[in-house]
């Protein structure tokens, strides 16, 4: 067997592309490498972007990995975008967007699709994450959409959240309003170009000054910045404050993190492995097509099918799988 694990932890970066693929096809056989790895992973910074498709996130991420390159730190990027199934057209961008790196060997970049993975996508990105940290990745930039609780549960793996937001996102920002908030430690209003930012600034604003009116003392402040991404403006208040972040983290967040974190890894690893386990021995079982048939002409239900099946699995009486 190929030791994986011990050539990505030598510097190769095929054996870390294989590695990938396979978390990214749901091998089982990957587990061996990865709990080689996983002694060296804890080392790398990983700031997260997160908004809506189309709001400049990969084009930021794109200045971001410049901005670490000339520092002289390593890259590694994640961009999980589960919109574009078919086409793979956020894929695409992902790495247009991203392509002038694509010769250094010091950034590595990923992009994941959600197709065909039972409820693993959180737990994909951690592994690949790890896969990353373990070669040695100064920085990982991890890149999401930020709807949706997978979303969430991966920017748990963040030490600094950016949400990047448009001026025409003014009504999407008074929908969720506090919930903006908890999404980020700085906040971007990108595009500023196109549009003027004003209106969405000053919403944005004002739900930072009622946050801290009724919040008290809060150790980090958030800060909304200004940019054009495309023109590369108002870049240098950006990365000033995501360093500030790291400090702060360091200092104040890292205890709680890692807890966060290690929970969420374990929750992914133990949802994704029954999740995939009884999706296998269902599509597997004889009896599939006389469910479905039951079901779809209402002799039985989904519900109860679904209970002796997992009673049957798991080699317990029929009916002890309910709560009490
Ligand atoms: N005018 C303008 N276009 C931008 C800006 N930032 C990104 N874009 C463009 O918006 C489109 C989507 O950007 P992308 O980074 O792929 O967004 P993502 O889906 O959030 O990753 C691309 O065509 C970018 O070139 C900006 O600041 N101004
Ligand atoms: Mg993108």
């Amino acid at each position: 067997m190929k030791n994986l694990a011990k050539e990505i932890l030598n510097g190769s970066i095929s054996a870390a592309a294989e590695l990938i693929r396979k978390v990214e096809e749901g091998c089982r056989d990957a587990n061996d490498d990865l709990q080689a790895l996983y002694p060296y992973t804890g080392r790398a910074y990983i700031l997260g972007i997160t908004g809506l498709p189309g709001s400049g996130k990969s084009t930021i991420a794109n200045l971001l990995i410049k901005h670490y390159r000339d520092k002289g730190m390593s890259v590694g990027v994640v961009a999980v975008d589960p919109s574009s199934p078919v086409s793979s057209g956020a894929i695409l961008g992902d790495r247009v967007r991203m392509i002038e790196h694509s010769k250094d060997r010091e950034v590595f970049i990923k992009s994941l699709a959600t197709r065909g993975w039972y409820g693993g996508l959180s737990g994909s990105a951690a592994r690949i994450i790890n896969i990353l940290d373990a070669m040695g990745k100064d920085v990982i930039i991890l890149e999401t959409v930020g709807v949706g609780q997978t979303e969430v549960s991966i920017m748990n793996f963040a030490h600094t959240t950016v949400l990047v937001l448009v001026p025409e996102m003014g009504d999407y920002v008074q929908t969720i309003k506090a919930g903006v908030l908890e999404i980020g430690d700085i906040f971007v209003i990108n595009k500023t170009d196109k549009r003027d930012p004003g209106e969405l600034l000053v919403n944005m604003q004002s739900l930072l000054r009622n946050q801290d009116s009724a919040g008290g003392k809060a150790l980090w402040k958030q800060q909304i910045f200004l940019t054009s991404a495309a023109a590369g403006s108002g870049f240098d208040s950006l990365t000033g404050a995501i360093d500030g972040h790291r400090k702060y983290f360091e200092e104040f967040k890292k205890t709680d993190y890692l807890i966060k974190r290690a929970d969420q890894e374990l929750k992914d690893e133990i949802y994704s492995y029954f999740a995939g386990y009884f999706m296998r021995r269902l599509n597997e079982d004889k009896n599939y097509g006389k469910f479905i048939k039951q079901i779809c002409s209402r002799q039985k239900d989904p519900y109860s099918i679904s209970q002796e099946f997992i009673a049957k699995i798991l080699g317990i009486k029929d009916g002890s799988l309910q709560e009490k």
